[in-house]
Formats: C-alpha cells, sequence, structure tokens
C-alpha cells in the first residue's frame, strides 16, 4: 500500500529546509501559493513582486553592476561561485528536499539536480581564469587587432517549474563569473525552491565580499515577468519555458534590441535501428520517456523503431513500463520511480492528447490511467503510457508536458531521419544502433537538426559541460558549458596602432 505523506507534514520539512538554508519560511496568504504537487495542497503563501518592485530590483541589480561587478576582476567573481558551489554541498539535501516537494521529483532526480548546480559552479569558476578573446593578424604594418569580453549588464533570467534550480544555476554561475547580474523570475509553481537558492547566494556574497544586488529575486506571474522582460535595464533575457511563452518574449525583447536566449518546447525522439542492443536501448528509452514524469523538456516524446525490431523492442518497453507502474507514487520513497504531475493543467493536457492519439487511429500500448486519485484527490498520479501511431500527426508534433511516448516505425534509415525532423522543435535527438555508418549520418549535417544529439544514449540527462538548447521553436539559445558563457558578455573588437604611421584598411588613400 502507498502511503503519500501529508500537506502538513510536506510543509513543515519544506520550512526546515528553507530555515537551514537561510530563508525565512515567508506566509503570505494574498501571495504566490507554494503548493505541492504530492498532494496538491497549499504550503506557503509566498509573496509576489510588482512591476514596480520589478524596477526596484532591476535598479539595484543594474547598480551593482555599473558601480562595482564589472570592474571586479573575473577570478575574483568566481570567488563567489566557488563559495555558492560549497554552501549547494553543504546543502544539497536541503535543496533537493525542496525540490521533491515543489516539482515533484524522485529523491535521485531531485539530488541529481542539485549535483548539476554544483557541477555548473565548478565549471563556472574554471571559466573565470578562460573567459578568452582572439587575436587576430592585422593587415596593416604595425598594428594589433584582437577582441576583449566584458561583461552585458543586468541577466533577467526566467525559468520553468521543471527543474527549479539547475537552470538557474546553469545562467546565475555563468552570468556572475561574466560579470553579470541576475534578477531571477522564477516559476510561479515553484517560489520556495527560488528562496532558498537566492538565501544561500546571499550568503556566499556576504561571505566573499560582493555586492548583496548582484543577484535579485522576483517572485510573481505574468505581470511580474513582463515587467522584467519590457525592462531596458536587463541586457539579456535568458528565458526557459512553453513556445508560446517564447513567442511572447522574444518579440518584446527585440523591440528594445535587447538580447534574448530562448530554451523552450522539446518534442524529442529516439531511432532504435536494427541493429541496436535493443536491453540498453530500453533502458534508454524508459529514462528518456518516463523519467521525471514526462516532464523533462528533453524527455522523449517519440519513438521511431525499425519494422524488423518493433515488436521485440515494444514487448521490452511495455514490460518496463509495466514494472514502472508498480512503482508510482510519494517520490520521497526510495522505490519511487514516477512522481505526480505537476498539477491539474498538467494531467488534463495528457487526457486531451490520449483522446486526440486515439482519435487519429493510435492504440495505447500501456498507461495512461490516473492513479492514487482517492488517497490523493488534488494530486495528479499517472501511468507513463506508450501510444502507437498509425502516421505522426499533429498531436505527434505537439509537445505535451506529460509521459506520453508516440510509437512510429520505418523501413529505411532515411525515413526515421526525415521523421525524426519532421517536426517544429529541435532540442534533443537520439539513436540507438550498432552500425557506425548510421550512427555517422545521424549525428552528420543531413542528420538530426537539433542542439543535442546522442548515440546510443537516451535524449535526456545531458551533462553540464556541453552547451545546452536547440533549433528551430527550441528557440535557439545556448547554456550552460562550452562557450555558451559568450551570449553572457559582449565583444569588443580592438585595434591598435603602433606603428607611428596611418595605413588604412582595405589600402584606401585619403588625405
Ligand atoms: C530542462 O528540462 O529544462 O538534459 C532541462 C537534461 C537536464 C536538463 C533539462 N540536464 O535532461
Amino acid at each position: 500500500m502507498i502511503i503519500l505523506p501529508t500537506t502538513d507534514q510536506l510543509r513543515e520539512r519544506a520550512g526546515a529546509a528553507l530555515a537551514r538554508c537561510g530563508a525565512e519560511p515567508v506566509d503570505d496568504a494574498s501571495g504566490l501559493p507554494g503548493r505541492t504537487p504530492l498532494t496538491g495542497g497549499v504550503l506557503f503563501g509566498v509573496p509576489a513582486t510588482d512591476p514596480e518592485g520589478v524596477g526596484a530590483a532591476v535598479g539595484a541589480a543594474h547598480a551593482a553592476f555599473r558601480d562595482s561587478w564589472r570592474g571586479t576582476p573575473a577570478p575574483q567573481r568566481g570567488e563567489l561561485v566557488r563559495r555558492l558551489g560549497e554552501l549547494l554541498r553543504e546543502h544539497k539535501s536541503d535543496l533537493a528536499d525542496l525540490v521533491t516537494i515543489e516539482a515533484g521529483k524522485i529523491r535521485s532526480e531531485a539530488l541529481g539536480e542539485v549535483q548539476e548546480m554544483i557541477d555548473v559552479c565548478d565549471f563556472a569558476v574554471g571559466l573565470s581564469r578562460q573567459l578568452y578573446g582572439r587575436t587576430m593578424p592585422s593587415e596593416r604594418p604595425g598594428h594589433r587587432l584582437m577582441e576583449t569580453w566584458h561583461p552585458l549588464g543586468v541577466v533577467g533570467v526566467v525559468t520553468a517549474f521543471n527543474f527549479p534550480v539547475a537552470v538557474w544555476a546553469w545562467n546565475t554561475a555563468v552570468a556572475l563569473v561574466c560579470g553579470d547580474t541576475v534578477v531571477w523570475k522564477p516559476s510561479e509553481a515553484t517560489p520556495m525552491t527560488a528562496l532558498a537558492c537566492h538565501a544561500l547566494l546571499a550568503r556566499a556574497a556576504a561571505d566573499t565580499g560582493a555586492p548583496a544586488d548582484v543577484h535579485r529575486l522576483v517572485p510573481g506571474g505574468r505581470e511580474t515577468g513582463g515587467a522584467l522582460v519590457d525592462d531596458p535595464r536587463v541586457a539579456l533575457v535568458s528565458a526557459t519555458g512553453s513556445v508560446r511563452m517564447g513567442r511572447e518574449v522574444a518579440p518584446r525583447v527585440a523591440a528594445r534590441f535587447g538580447k534574448c536566449l530562448l530554451e523552450l518546447g522539446g518534442n524529442n525522439a529516439a531511432v532504435v535501428a536494427p541493429s541496436a542492443d535493443l536491453d540498453l536501448a530500453t533502458r534508454g528509452v524508459v529514462f528518456g520517456a518516463a523519467g521525471t514524469a514526462g516532464q523533462r523538456c528533453t524527455t522523449q516524446r517519440r519513438l521511431i523503431v525499425h519494422e524488423d525490431v518493433a515488436e521485440a523492442f515494444l514487448g521490452r518497453v511495455v514490460d518496463a513500463y509495466g514494472r514502472l507502474a508498480e512503482r508510482i507514487g510519494d517520490p520521497f520513497d526510495d522505490a519511487t520511480l514516477v512522481g505526480p504531475l505537476i498539477g491539474a493543467g498538467a494531467h488534463e493536457a495528457m487526457r486531451a492528447a490520449l483522446d486526440q492519439a486515439t482519435a487519429d487511429g493510435g492504440t495505447v500500448l500501456t498507461g495512461g490511467a490516473r492513479c492514487l486519485e482517492k488517497d490523493a484527490p488534488d494530486a495528479y498520479y499517472v501511468e507513463p503510457a506508450v501510444v502507437r501511431m498509425p502516421a505522426q500527426t499533429e498531436i505527434v508534433r505537439t509537445e505535451t508536458f506529460a509521459p506520453i511516448l508516440y510509437v512510429l516505425t520505418y523501413r529505411d534509415f532515411e525515413e526515421a531521419v526525415a521523421l525524426h525532423n519532421a517536426v517544429p522543435q529541435g532540442l534533443s535527438g537520439s539513436v540507438f544502433t550498432q552500425d557506425q555508418r548510421e550512427a555517422e549520418r545521424f549525428l552528420a549535417a543531413e542528420g538530426a537538426d537539433c542542439g543535442i544529439v546522442n548515440v546510443n544514449i537516451g535524449t535526456s540527462g545531458a551533462e553540464i559541460g556541453g552547451a545546452f538548447g536547440g533549433e528551430k521553436e527550441t528557440g535557439g539559445g545556448r547554456e550552460s558549458g562550452s562557450d555558451a558563457w559568450r551570449a553572457y558578455m559582449r565583444r569588443a573588437t580592438n585595434t591598435v596602432n603602433h606603428s607611428g604611421e596611418l595605413p588604412l584598411a582595405q589600402g584606401v588613400n585619403f588625405l
């Protein structure tokens, strides 16, 4: 029998974790309801920031940028992030508690998310000594041509509920070493994790002598986000969320010639070829499709499997889903593999997508039912679903943020790649194959059109060392590792003449 924790127990656990992180467990009944998807109950009301408050926060972050942070040597800025990484290690379990309580992640994934924050802090500390510019040969004698990277300004970070802390850390750790200051609007669904992160960063700033206003938190809804997006002092808006949100944000930022970094929806597929190691592929696909209850932007939503192995492979997948169905419930329980959906809207979207898929001729092979309704009528636990589709219909081309895996079959590899790419989104894609030519073709220019392309691993669970993001409706932004830091800085090209002459470029003669 599954016993879910009560809302009161979760409130107490969240309050204790917040207090250990140095955040006062606020309770403002008129504020944002800090809800837990484990029971659907409200834990705390978190005060929301109105547009005026956003203006004040941006003003303070801008002053900290202008008067101090941009001029602080980058390796010293790295000290702040190094200290933050230490505090994250110390409070790993507290933050993971909050992630589970607020986003519903199972324990190991919640700990993994905090680990991702620690990893990106380590990466950013190293980066603070590696913000390299290039030197190029000048065409003119006695001249030096080079580029310098400078801090950009205030970065407005907008994050989603499903990675409530890691995506903030990707942006904030990198932005801070780049000399930017940050104003963060977290998802309305996860204000408590945000309070904890903000408190830890404030402690790190106090410990290292950085200005307190290098980071400001502005919890709130649409209006709050809108005020951040429209503020001309926000040099870069880094927003993670739906395509609908991106469509609203991008033109508004462009209208004031601000910069945007967008990380929007995914509709990620794995191709399973006849040569694939089917046991390995099963594990990769099941984690990709059902992990985090299907609520990652990298979640695998489509399976494109070769006709010759379809029956054998689907048999394995359906078996594995059968085992998952017994492990749905309390995400704090070590045996649980699938926690709740974030709320009623997500469940409604899942139901509607399943109805549409069957209306399109799809067959539900397993899953889809709501569970634990009696134990927790306001929470939404579901069995992850696998649906075999006759074609890649509109609903398959749509990102539904829930655990539905649509299955399509293919005959030749080119057809598989074409199906893979025939969706509006372009975040992540995988191929399971032992045929080297197929693997290389998938990775080549004519292959998968995504920002993240994998061989023999699933679509989700990227490491922080690579650049994270995707193409097409995914928005084109890149965050986290590699040279994603460049989006957080401005480049100045410098030409220095030490010749005593004034030769003009391109051989122009004048005066
Ligand atoms: C997201 O879902 O917004 O690659 C981020 C992954 C994680 C990050 C996902 N490292 O699945």
